[in-house]
């Protein structure tokens, strides 16, 4: 009885077989496909010059734009400021923008593609002290924009300059003529159109 029963279930093994190859093919497949999908997902890692700090990314990837950059304390940060906090000025809270601080120069490219460069700048709420600062957007010794002396706990102010045909732009931030003590600064809502 036991030999029958044996050659039975080799003589009529294929649809215990065929199964179990579906079950593992497609468990293959999975794993495939989603090993692909991580590794594709970690080369999507948005580009941003080496020493730049932060998260994420900025709209329309922004932050691959910045060619070069100073500042006199710390490094920028991307969706953070220069001590990668999220961003306060005055009552605000922001998510978006670059953290830097006095005195600072960052050199975005723009290759001519852009016709506006929209957004918001102001002290960072993060320091102990008072800080002051003016900010300013400057194509070499054009100067686009210039924002008025700002302090600790003042608002954002909005700014909209034209960059049409222009190669490159720089976000200036300077101490305010009382030293860079606290002069944590952050650009924030940048939008290129
Ligand atoms: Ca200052």
């Amino acid at each position: 009885m036991q030999e029958s029963d044996a050659s039975q279930n080799i003589s009529n093994p294929q649809p215990v077989s065929r199964g179990a190859s579906w079950f593992w093919l497609t468990l293959l497949a999975i794993t495939f496909v989603s090993s692909v999908a991580l590794i594709q997902y970690k080369e999507k890692k948005p580009p941003r010059k080496p020493g730049i700090g932060g998260k994420g990314s900025l709209p329309g990837n922004l932050q691959a734009m910045i060619k070069s950059f100073s500042q006199s304390y710390g490094r920028p940060h991307i969706n953070q400021t220069v001590d990668g906090n999220p961003f306060t000025i005055g009552p605000e809270k922001f998510e978006s923008g670059i953290g830097t601080h006095a005195n600072s120069k960052i050199t975005l490219s723009l290759a001519g593609r852009y016709k506006r460069l929209t957004g918001m700048c102001g002290v960072d709420s993060e320091a102990g002290g008072k800080g002051t600062l003016i900010f300013k957007i400057k194509d070499r010794d054009k100067e686009l924009f210039s924002s008025p002396l700002m302090e600790k706990g003042d608002p954002a102010i909005k700014f909209s300059v034209s960059v049409e045909g222009r190669q490159e732009v720089e976000l200036i931030v300077e101490d305010g003529g009382d030293g860079i003590n606290f002069d944590h600064a952050d650009w924030v809502n940048l939008r290129l159109e």
